[in-house]
């Protein structure tokens, strides 16, 4: 029997793990209490780990789809070679743009995929360059970079030491928090509570976090803007701003929302102007208080006002870089101060077909099938697919999952064969999680405390196995040799010696030229993490702006909140649908796991007992749910934690009706993809999907 520390990556809340090993298999799996982090914090999933690693259908070794359709061994060496030879001709034929990338989810809690995928995804140099990114969280990204100067410059709640956390569209007992890591939420809140704290919760949906908060509220989809523009407008209204003297703008900020007001939220919304009144007073009283919106604001069609006024809340009451409020990181390895990750830009071009405008580099997703099914010059004809499945999660997923099968070429680096994967010609997949080494790049960045912590590999690299960061060496070394027209010599050398430069050398590197100078040494003596102390005061000298000041007031934003003034109230017998994510769900992968997928089942559409009465149905039967791109036929659960008029399904389900059979599981896993009925039209301002709030017909689909 051996103990050994290890770390869990699969969601933002980078628990630290101790896993039990005897003879070399994992006995044991329990959250490791001396993490200062996590503190002992651990969810089933992480359990599961070792079912990925032990997964008979985990891909191995790169696989070849055949002319039949089947799939056939193919040695890396050839693999490689076919991936760079054609990603290369293709891109000399018809251009750079030609070959699209489409990064997923997991690439961000993996340090190879962050310290070589983004330099493969730079080698490609393409306009079509696209990411889970403008289906999760842009909007936050777009407003961080617009105000404060730089996209990930965004402020975390202080939960420890907050009195009132204020949150819009986020349901942390179930996803850890997301921008937001904070690994052991539960245990948080209940000391928020014991402190005399609170907790207002804006939702839909009576979610876990919900139930467990103060006060919850239910709120309309998509009209969450009106509600907290209303809260703003009392502010001003009742002379409760207190602005730092490094912000600009309020003034701007309080003619904007001066049409705002909380009856108006409350007609669109359905959050009484009492409410929106009371917490708004409430709030700017506190002393210590946060407003936290996560991806039930982002993923609607006014995302980014949304999360701008998030900001404008805790920037214009004291808030924002306050112990208790809405605090930034000092992360060991500070990518946003060194200026190592791209401050961000917006609307430098936009994609051929729809005329939408990059953020950050990439093209808003939702335009994906556009780029691959419309001729002309600069269509895409090839796609790499890097740890991600846009079949199921990106809006209109099934028409996405249709144009695939047109592309010249397509290659994924993944180590399933998913709803999307299952149409590339070849599949690369890396080694699994807990055979490589370990840093948080990203989600110390965003953390409710200021940690470090590298974790070694729990297993070695099996032989014959490549690690992600070898395949994107390759891909990126491959391509650039093989281009007619190449990088200047010195160009590609120093590319080519960054490439080569492991993911755990690189960190080292980043430690040690960094401020608190720290070494892998030293954090390889402190496997449990260090512990850099509470989020500190750091602003104005933080901010990215060159004039050191916050911009609350950008034109771009300023331009939306126009458009929300224009639209029309809500018809009261609409429904609209909503997602939702379950604890033991992990996006659309995981499901291969019984650990995780056995018990109730939890695909079923939710919705209203009313809503249900008043169509005739009953709980349980099968109901068509149909909106303008399609339809799915699911079973109806009634349940009065729905709001009236709102239905919800889990993002990620659908495997089974998808057809990829090799997945053990699919055929067990009852559900539907909600991104069948999700609409690429439906667009915030950012280019970021609108999934919130998509109007929806639900009939009994009995015979
Ligand atoms: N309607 C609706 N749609 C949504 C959402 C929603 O709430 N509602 N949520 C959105 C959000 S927030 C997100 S982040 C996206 C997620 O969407 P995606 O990122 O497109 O999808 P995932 O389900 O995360 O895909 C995971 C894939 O990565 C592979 N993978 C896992 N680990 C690794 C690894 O280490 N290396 C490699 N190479 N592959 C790996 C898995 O095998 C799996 O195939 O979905 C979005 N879509
Ligand atoms: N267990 C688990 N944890 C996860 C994930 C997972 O799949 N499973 N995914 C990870 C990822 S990629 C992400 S991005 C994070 C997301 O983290 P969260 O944002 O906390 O994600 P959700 O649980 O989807 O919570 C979104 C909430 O918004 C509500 N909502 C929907 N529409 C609206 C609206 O218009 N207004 C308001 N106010 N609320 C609305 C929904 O009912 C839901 O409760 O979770 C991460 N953690
Ligand atoms: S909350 Fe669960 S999935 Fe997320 S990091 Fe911790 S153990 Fe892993
Ligand atoms: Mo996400």
């Amino acid at each position: 029997m051996q103990k050994r520390l290890g770390v869990c990556n699969l969601c933002e809340a980078i628990c630290g793990l101790e896993f039990t090993l005897d003879e070399g298999a994992i006995t044991a799996v329990r959250g490791n209490p001396q993490d200062p982090l996590s503190r002992g914090h651990i969810c089933p999933k992480a359990v599961a780990l070792q079912d990925i690693h032990n997964d008979a259908d985990r891909l191995r070794a790169p696989v070849r789809r055949t002319a039949e359709g089947a799939w056939e061994p193919i040695s890396w060496n050839e693999a490689l070679e076919l991936a760079v030879s054609k990603i290369a001709a293709i891109q000399d034929e018809h251009g750079n743009d030609a070959v699209a990338v489409y990064l997923g989810n997991p690439n961000v809690h993996s340090l190879g995929s962050m310290t070589h995928g983004t330099q493969l995804a730079s080698t490609l140099r393409s306009k079509n360059t696209y990411s889970a990114t403008s289906v999760d969280q842009l909007p936050h990204q777009l407003v961080s970079h617009l105000i404060y100067g730089h996209q990930l410059l965004i402020p975390v709640p202080d939960i420890d030491r907050t009195e009132y956390l204020m949150v819009f569209g986020a349901n942390p007992m179930a996803s850890n928090g997301s921008l937001m890591t904070v690994p052991d939420f539960p245990k948080r809140l209940r000391e928020l509570k014991a402190r005399g704290g609170k907790l207002i919760v804006f939702d839909p949906r009576r979610t876990e976090t919900a139930k467990a908060a103060t006060e919850h509220h239910f709120v309309r989809p998509g009209t969450d803007a009106y509600v907290l523009l209303a809260m703003l407008n009392v502010l001003f209204a009742e002379d409760l701003t207190a602005p730092a003297a490094y912000i600009e703008g309020a003034g701007t900020v309080r003619d904007a929302v001066a049409a705002f007001t909380p009856e108006r939220a409350e007609a669109h919304s359905g959050v009484s102007a009492e409410v929106v009144r009371r917490i708004a007073r409430e709030y700017a009283a506190s002393g210590a208080a946060a407003a936290y919106g996560r991806i039930g604001v982002s993923t609607q069609a006014f995302g980014t006002v949304c999360a701008w006024a998030v900001q404008c809340l805790n920037a214009l009451t004291g808030n924002l870089d306050r112990p208790g409020g809405a605090m930034l990181t000092e992360p060991a390895i500070d990518l946003v101060g060194r200026g190592i990750l791209s401050r961000g830009h917006f609307g430098k071009w936009r994609s051929r077909v729809r005329g939408l405008p990059e953020a950050n580099g990439e093209l808003p997703v939702a335009t994906l099938a556009d780029e691959i099914v419309t001729p002309g010059q600069g269509q895409v004809r090839a796609l790499v697919t890097i740890a991600g499945n846009p079949v199921l999660s990106t809006p209109d997923g099934k028409r996405l999952g249709a144009a695939l099968g047109g592309l010249d070429f397509m290659v994924a680096v993944d180590y399933y064969i998913n709803e999307t994967t299952q149409h590339a010609d070849l599949i690369l997949p890396p080694t699994a999680a807990l055979e490589r080494d370990h840093y948080d790049l990203v989600f110390h960045i965003l953390a409710v405390r200021n940690t470090a912590r590298f974790t070694p590999a729990l297993f070695p690299k099996p032989e014959g196995a490549r690690h992600d960061w070898e395949i994107f060496r390759d891909l990126a070394t491959g391509v650039m040799a093989r281009r007619k027209r190449q990088p200047p010599l010195k160009k590609r050398l120093m590319a080519q010696a960054r490439l080569r430069l492991s993911p755990t050398l690189t960190v080292a590197a980043l430690l040690r030229t960094d401020k608190r100078k720290l070494t892998l040494k030293k954090l390889k003596a402190a496997p449990q993490g260090l512990d850099l102390g509470p989020l500190r005061p750091t602003l104005p000298g933080r901010l990215q702006t060159k004039d050191k000041r916050v911009h609350l007031a950008p034109r771009v934003v300023l331009d939306d909140v126009h458009r929300l003034d224009a639209v029309p109230l809500p018809s009261a017998d609409a429904l609209v649908l909503i997602g939702r994510r379950h604890q033991r769900d992990n996006n659309s992968w995981m499901h291969n796991t019984e650990r995780l997928t056995k018990g109730k089942p939890r695909h079923q559409l939710l919705m209203n007992p009313d809503d249900m009465a008043a169509r005739g149905l009953t709980d349980g039967e099968p109901v068509t749910v149909t909106s303008r791109v399609g339809t799915v036929t699911v079973e109806a659960l009634a349940t009065g934690d729905m709001m009236p008029g709102v239905v919800s399904l889990p993002h990620g389900y659908g495997h089974a009706s998808k057809g990829v059979s090799h997945l053990n599981n699919a055929e067990k896993l009852p559900g539907v993809s909600i991104n069948d009925l999700t609409d690429p039209e439906l667009l915030d301002v950012s280019g970021n999907a609108a999934f919130s709030g998509v109007p929806v017909e639900v009939a009994s689909a009995m015979p």
